[in-house]
């Protein structure tokens, strides 16, 4: 779908100190309507709006807070299609049977809603940013979502005659897509202290799925219990959702069938789920070329790639730094530490990466471990037929880690 520039009519200015007449934003052709929609939309003081770019997790992060909303509803979850439960805004356009009002759907919805978009901060609602609901934006490796999109593009019937390189290369050559990408996101970075926005990466949902269920809960004014996140903890698993026919975009190919006449590609949605999955759909040069498109537009600004994905999380090193210290003095002074139930039967890892705090280390069955616990910490769970967690506590049973070279 081609796009063109359009201006806004309000812009957040008591959000973010810039020149937001230099604010470039694109919008689909003909999307007046709608946009004037939009922007004079009633924005509820309980509405929850979760704000992404295209293919950064979004549905997943929809499921996750909805369920979180809706009092850990799973039966009403495995009932109702997703986009019926939490409406995407843009698709309103698609769905518009030309009477009315294109937005009756999310009007009519009952309270508390959960609106999905990928609009940009200024084209939203003015409400947004006087009434302040709370707003949840999740952000993903670029390169992982040019791929997904790509096969996005073929499940809905376009792309069939170009490779996801020849697509990726095509993304970053387009001025729009380029502007969109940066601004979108860095303005919500930037925005990211603020109390009413909690701002997160796919990388970090897949790292640490249960914090983040934590960190959304905390954000909501909502209490989990243990027997409650390991419900939330298998219904969000990759496996789970893509075999999910309520959260897998079913109803929502049917439409595009329906509305398009179109014939759509058998691609599921929750299609490969990894972090760096685009390695083996991009070209060595490609991967070159938006790595060099990623640095140059983030250096105006300031921030980098790890920054915006929270893999440079002062606070994560700070907690490392200061538990390391706190456990070297205890070792000292006590001796060895003494540890429950040591299993030496796993020798490798998955990858080269250091795990979170309280992140899956070893998942449960499996013979590698995910990643590797910071230095002092041990990767350990309740028995041995459990996922192990990284952490400070040395009791019950701990799956010692082949030793690796922690650094000067
Ligand atoms: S959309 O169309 O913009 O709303 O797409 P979005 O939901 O943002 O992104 C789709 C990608 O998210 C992956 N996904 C998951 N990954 C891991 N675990 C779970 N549970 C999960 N659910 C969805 C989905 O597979 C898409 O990524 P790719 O790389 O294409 O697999």
């Amino acid at each position: 779908m081609r796009e063109e520039v359009v201006v806004p009519k309000s812009y957040p200015t008591n959000l973010l100190n810039k020149d937001w007449s230099k604010r470039p934003c694109y919008f689909e052709k003909n999307g007046e309507k709608f946009l004037n929609e939009v922007h004079d939309m009633e924005v509820r003081d309980d509405d929850v709006w979760l704000i992404t770019l295209p293919k950064c997790g979004t549905t997943w992060m929809q499921e996750l807070t909805w369920l979180v909303l809706n009092d850990f509803n799973f039966e009403i979850a495995k009932q109702e299609y997703l986009e019926l439960r939490s409406p995407f805004l843009e698709f309103e356009i698609d769905l518009y049977d030309g009477e009315g009002s294109i937005l009756k759907n999310v009007t009519k919805l009952k309270s508390p809603r959960l609106l999905k978009t990928h609009m940009p901060l200024p084209l939203l609602p003015p409400q947004v940013w006087t009434k302040k609901p709370k707003v949840i934006y999740v952000f993903r490796n670029p390169k992982d979502s040019i791929v997904s999109q790509y096969y996005h593009v073929r499940r809905y019937g376009g792309a069939s005659d170009v490779t996801p390189t020849e697509f990726a290369q095509n993304f970053i050559n387009d001025e729009m897509s380029t502007h969109q990408h940066f601004l979108h996101v860095t303005e919500f970075y930037a925005l990211r202290e603020e109390p009413w926005i909690y701002y997160t990466s796919y990388e970090r949902m897949k790292s640490d799925l249960r914090s983040v269920i934590q960190d959304v809960c905390k954000f909501l004014n909502k209490n989990i219990t243990e027997a409650q996140m390991q419900q939330m903890l298998h219904h969000l698993s990759f496996e789970e959702m893509k075999n999910n026919t309520r959260t897998n975009h079913i109803w929502e190919a049917e439409q595009v069938r329906r509305i398009y006449n179109k014939k759509t590609e058998d691609i599921s949605f929750v299609r490969k789920g990894k972090v760096g999955g685009y390695k083996d759909d991009l070209t060595p040069e490609v991967i070159d070329k938006i790595d060099i498109w990623i640095n140059d537009e983030l250096k105006p600004h300031n921030v980098t790639l790890n920054d915006l994905l929270l893999q440079n999380n002062e606070e994560f090193l700070l907690t490392i730094f200061t538990c390391s210290t706190l456990m070297m003095m205890t070792t000292t002074t006590t001796g060895r530490v003494k540890r429950s139930y040591s299993d030496q039967s796993v020798h490798g890892y998955m990858t080269e990466r250091t795990c979170w705090w309280n992140e899956v280390c070893k998942e449960e069955f499996q013979s590698l471990f995910r990643c590797k616990c910071p230095q002092f910490s041990y990767c350990r769970s309740p028995g041995r037929y459990y996922n192990a967690y990284c952490s400070m506590t040395d009791t019950g049973y701990i799956w010692t880690q082949p030793t690796w070279d922690w650094g000067p």
